[in-house]
C-alpha cells in the first residue's frame, strides 16, 4: 500500500496580489504553501506568473493573521471577545447609529481587494439591510475620473485589447511592475520583438516598460494634458482622423475637432517636457494604425488634469476610429460590474462635501473630512471591509482621527493594520486561500473568462469567512432568521429553479429576504455547493443576469440552454472550474451594442472638458514652488510591492525598505549618494528614507514606494515600521476639481541630506 505524501500535491488557485489573479498551483506542508507555480491549465493566464506569486505564503501565514474578534478599550488597548458576543454587540452598535442620526449615516468602505471580490457582494447585502447609501473604496482615489469620462463617452468601461493591437500606449502605467492584462511580460516582450507592432509609452521616468518602447515620451511631471491636446491638434492639423468611421460610429466629432484645432502644438508640446517632431511621428503612427489600444493608469489618474488626460487620450483612439475593431478598445462584460454609469451627467453630490458622487463612490478625499466636520448629516460610523484607508488614503493623520471621531468603527481584516489599529471592533476574516473567492477585474473582450477559487486550507481556527460573519450580523440584528431559511434551503435542495420560485415568493412577502440576497443565497444555495464553496452562492443571481442579459453571447462561451437553464449551466461550470472558465464571448462587430449611451455611439462632446483643456493655455505642466521645488511620485509600484496585502518585509528580495529614487544630477546637487539618508517634506509632512540615486530618473523628480511604512510585529507588540508610508507626506485638498481624485503623482516636495 503506497501512502500519498500531500505536500506533493498541487493545489489550483490564483495569486491575489494584482489584479491579474494570475492561475497557480501550490504545494502546501500543513498550513504553509511551500511551492508555487504558474497553472499552465489557467483559462486566461496560460502558466504565467512574475515573481511575487512565489511569495504568496508571506500573506497567507503572516505572523499578524488575527484570530479572534477584538474590541478597543478607552485607553486604545484591546480585549477578546467570542464570536457571539462581538456579533451582537456589533450588530447592536449598528442600530444604534441608525436609531439615532436617522438612516444614511454609516458609511461602508473597501469590499474587496485584488482578488476577494465576493466580499462585496456581501457588503452590499449589509448596506441594502440597514439602509446604507454611503459608500466608498479605492476605485474613487484612482478611477473615478476615467468613469465620470467613461459615463458620458461610452455609459460603460472600456479596456484594450494589448496582446493584439498595432499599436498600444500605456500612459502614467508601468505594466512591466503593476501588469493589468493577461500574461503581461509576455505580451510587452511579444510587441518589442514585433517590427509590424509598436509600444508606445508616456512616463515621466524611462520605465521597464519605456525600455521594451519603440517610441518613449518622456514627459515632464504634470504634462500629460498638454501632450495629449498637442497630439489631438496634430490628428487635426495634418488631417490623420478616421472621417468615415467617425461620421457613422461618433457624435459630437466636429465640436470636438474645432477644440482640438484651437491647441497650440509647438508650444504645448514643449510645456509637456518633448519635442514636436516626437509628437507628430507618434500621431502618425497612432492614425496608420488599423488598432491602437491605450491604458491611462496611475501616472496620469494621480496627476493634474487627471479628469481631463482620461478624456484626451480616450479622444485619440476614437479620432484613429479604434473602437470596437480587433485590437481596439471596447466595451466588455463583467461577472458583478465595478463601476455603475447610470448617473453620468447628472451626479449626485454629497450633501456634506458638496462634491460629486461619481459610480455610487463618495471620493475618498472627502471621506476624513466629511466626519471631521460638524455638518449635521456627518458619517457617524465606519465599517470597512477588506481595505487599510488610514494607509492607503490620502493624509493618514486626518483618517486616523476620523476614526476616532466616529461614534464606532468596524475592521474586517485577516492581519492587525494601521486601520484595524483604530477600529472599535475587529473581526477576523479567513484568509483568501481559506474560502471560496474570486476577483470581478476580468474585463476580456472579445471572450470574458472568470475564475471561482476554491478553498485550499480549512479557516485558520478563530476567523470566518465574509458570507458566515454578514449572515450572522443579519441573523443578529434581526434581519433573518432561520425560519426564513429552511423553506428556501429545501427548495435549494430540490433545484434551482425551484428554489428561484420559493425565493422570489418569500421576498414579496418579507422585502428583507430580497435585500439580504447574497446572505440568503450563501444561506440556501451555497448549503448545496459542495467542497466548501458556500461563499459562491451569489454567483448563481449574477449568472442568471449574465445570461438573461447575453444569452447568444454566454452560450457562444461554451453553455446551453435557454433562460435560467443557461444561467445555471454557466454558474455549475464556474464553481466547479479550477482553472476559469470563459463567460460570454461576442464578435468584434457587437461593441457597439455593448454601449450605453443614447444613440449607442462614441460620444466626444463633453462641455467641461473643452473648458478645461482652454484653461491649459495660461498653465505650466509642473506644480511645484519655491519651497517645494520636487515633485514627488508618492507610490511607485515596484517589484517587490503590493498594495499592503503584503506586510512581512521579509517577503522583499530587493529594495528592503522601499528607497526614495532621484536623478543622478539631483543626487549630486545635494550631496547624496545611494544609501545615505535623505529627508523628504511636504506641505503634509516630513519623513526620512534612504536614497537611490537611478538614472531612469529625470532631474526635479523623486518617487516613494506604494505598499512601503507598514507596521509588522511577529513577537506582538509595538509593531515595527519598514520605509515611508506615503499618505503620511500627501494631503486632502491635493486632487483634481471634478472627480475629487489625488494627485499623489505630483506631490511638491523638499529634499535635504540627513547628516
Ligand atoms: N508590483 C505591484 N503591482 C501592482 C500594485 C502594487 O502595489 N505593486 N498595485 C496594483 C494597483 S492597485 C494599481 S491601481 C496598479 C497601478 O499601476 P501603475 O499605474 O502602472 O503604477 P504606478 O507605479 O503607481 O504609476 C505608473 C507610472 O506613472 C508614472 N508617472 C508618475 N507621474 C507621472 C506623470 O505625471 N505622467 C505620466 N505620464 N506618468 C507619471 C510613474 O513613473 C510610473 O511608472 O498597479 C497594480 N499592480
Ligand atoms: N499615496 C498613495 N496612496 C495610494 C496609492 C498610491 O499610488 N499612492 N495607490 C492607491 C491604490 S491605486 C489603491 S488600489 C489603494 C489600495 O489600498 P486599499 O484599498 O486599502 O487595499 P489594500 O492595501 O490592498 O488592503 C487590503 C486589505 O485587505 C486585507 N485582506 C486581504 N485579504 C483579505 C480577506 O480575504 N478578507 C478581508 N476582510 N481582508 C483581507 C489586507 O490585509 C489589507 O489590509 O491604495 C491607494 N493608495
Ligand atoms: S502579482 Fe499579479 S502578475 Fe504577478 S503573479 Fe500575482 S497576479 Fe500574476
Ligand atoms: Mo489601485
Amino acid at each position: 500500500m503506497t501512502e500519498t505524501d500531500p505536500t506533493r500535491e498541487w493545489h489550483k488557485t490564483v495569486c491575489i496580489l494584482c489584479s491579474n489573479n494570475c492561475g497557480v498551483e501550490v504545494r502546501l506542508d500543513h498550513r504553509e504553501i511551500t511551492r508555487v507555480r504558474g497553472n499552465k491549465a489557467h483559462v486566461s493566464s496560460k502558466g504565467y506568473t512574475c515573481e511575487k506569486a512565489l511569495r504568496l505564503n508571506h500573506y497567507q501565514n503572516a505572523a499578524t493573521r488575527i484570530t479572534s474578534p477584538m474590541k478597543r478599550l478607552d485607553d486604545g488597548t484591546y480585549i477578546e471577545l467570542d464570536w457571539d458576543t462581538a456579533i451582537a454587540e456589533v450588530g447592536e452598535v449598528l442600530l444604534t447609529v441608525n436609531a439615532t442620526y436617522g438612516p444614511g449615516k454609516i458609511m461602508y468602505y473597501g469590499g474587496g481587494g485584488q482578488g476577494n471580490h465576493l466580499v462585496g457582494t456581501y457588503g452590499a447585502a449589509l448596506r441594502s439591510a440597514l439602509g446604507i447609501t454611503r459608500k466608498s473604496n479605492a476605485l474613487a482615489q484612482e478611477k473615478t475620473g476615467e468613469a465620470w469620462v467613461e459615463g458620458r463617452m461610452y455609459g460603460t468601461h472600456t479596456h484594450g485589447e494589448f496582446a493584439d493591437a498595432e499599436v498600444s500606449v500605456f500612459l502614467g502605467k508601468n505594466p512591466w511592475h503593476s501588469h493589468g492584462f493577461d500574461e503581461t511580460r509576455r505580451v510587452l516582450k511579444a510587441i518589442a520583438a514585433d517590427d509590424d507592432r509598436s509600444m508606445v509609452v508616456v512616463d515621466v521616468r524611462r520605465t521597464e516598460t519605456a525600455d521594451l518602447a519603440d517610441y518613449f515620451l518622456q514627459v515632464a511631471p504634470g504634462g500629460d494634458a498638454f501632450l495629449m491636446a498637442a497630439l489631438l491638434g496634430v490628428l487635426v492639423d495634418e488631417d490623420l482622423t478616421a472621417t468615415d468611421w467617425l461620421a457613422e460610429n461618433a457624435v459630437g466629432t466636429e465640436v470636438a475637432l474645432a477644440a482640438f484645432a484651437e491647441v497650440p502644438i509647438a508650444d504645448y508640446a514643449q510645456r509637456a517636457g518633448v519635442t514636436e517632431a516626437e509628437v507628430r511621428s507618434v500621431a502618425r503612427r497612432l492614425a496608420a494604425a488599423s488598432s491602437v489600444s491605450i491604458y491611462e493608469d496611475l501616472g496620469t489618474e494621480m496627476a493634474p488634469h487627471s479628469t481631463l488626460v482620461s478624456y484626451l487620450q480616450r479622444a485619440l483612439s476614437t479620432l484613429v476610429g479604434s473602437y470596437g475593431v480587433p485590437g481596439g478598445m471596447s466595451a466588455h462584460t463583467a461577472m458583478v460590474p465595478l463601476f455603475s454609469y447610470g448617473t453620468a451627467g447628472n451626479e449626485p453630490v454629497d450633501p456634506v462635501t458638496g462634491s460629486p458622487i461619481i459610480s455610487g463612490l463618495i471620493p475618498c478625499n472627502d471621506i476624513a473630512e466629511g466626519i471631521l466636520s460638524d455638518h449635521p448629516d456627518r458619517t457617524r460610523a465606519l465599517f470597512i471591509e477588506s481595505a487599510n484607508p488610514v494607509h492607503s488614503l490620502a493624509d493618514s493623520a486626518s483618517f486616523r482621527r476620523a476614526m476616532r471621531e466616529v461614534d464606532v468603527s468596524i475592521a474586517i481584516d485577516v492581519v492587525m493594520t494601521e486601520t484595524t489599529a483604530e477600529a472599535d471592533y475587529v473581526l477576523p476574516a479567513a484568509s483568501q486561500y481559506e474560502k471560496a473567492e474570486m476577483t470581478f477585474f476580468a474585463m476580456g473582450f472579445p471572450v470574458n473568462h472568470a475564475t471561482m477559487r476554491a478553498p485550499i486550507l480549512e479557516p485558520l481556527e478563530g476567523t470566518l469567512p465574509e458570507a458566515e460573519i454578514h449572515s450572522r450580523l443579519a441573523k443578529a440584528m434581526g434581519f433573518l432568521t432561520e425560519d426564513d431559511l429552511v423553506p428556501l434551503r429545501e427548495a435549494a435542495a430540490e433545484s434551482y429553479d425551484t428554489f428561484a420560485a420559493a425565493y422570489m415568493t418569500a421576498a414579496a412577502e418579507k422585502p428583507l429576504l430580497g435585500a439580504l440576497g447574497a446572505v440568503v443565497l450563501y444561506e440556501t444555495i451555497g448549503a448545496t455547493l459542495p467542497d466548501g464553496m458556500a461563499m459562491a452562492a451569489p454567483m448563481w443571481f449574477s449568472c442568471q443576469q449574465l445570461a438573461m442579459r447575453y444569452p447568444d453571447q454566454v452560450r457562444a462561451a461554451g453553455y446551453e440552454g435557454e433562460e435560467s437553464a443557461l444561467g445555471n449551466a454557466l454558474f455549475d461550470a464556474l464553481v466547479s472550474g479550477r482553472d476559469g472558465v470563459p463567460i460570454t464571448r461576442h464578435e468584434h462587430g457587437d461593441s457597439f451594442d455593448l454601449l450605453r449611451t443614447p444613440d449607442q455611439k462614441v460620444n466626444l462632446d463633453i462641455p467641461e472638458m473643452f473648458a478645461e483643456l482652454a484653461s491649459l493655455a495660461d498653465e505650466q505642466a509642473r506644480q511645484t514652488t519655491d519651497e517645494f521645488p520636487f515633485v514627488l511620485s508618492a507610490g511607485e509600484r515596484r517589484g517587490f510591492t503590493a498594495n499592503t496585502i503584503i506586510r512581512d518585509p521579509a517577503w522583499r528580495k530587493k529594495d528592503p525598505e522601499g528607497a526614495l529614487r532621484l536623478s543622478t544630477a539631483d543626487a549630486e546637487s545635494l550631496g547624496v549618494e545611494t544609501g545615505d539618508r535623505i529627508r523628504i517634506t511636504t506641505a503634509a509632512g516630513t519623513a526620512v528614507a534612504v536614497a537611490e540615486v537611478n538614472d531612469t530618473m529625470q532631474n526635479g523628480h523623486i518617487s516613494l514606494p506604494n505598499g512601503l511604512g507598514l507596521g509588522y510585529s511577529p513577537a506582538g507588540g509595538e509593531p515595527e515600521v519598514t520605509g515611508v508610508a506615503p499618505n503620511e507626506l500627501t494631503s486632502l485638498d491635493w486632487k483634481d476639481p471634478i472627480a475629487g481624485t489625488p494627485w499623489h503623482k505630483h506631490v511638491p516636495a523638499r529634499l535635504e541630506p540627513v547628516g
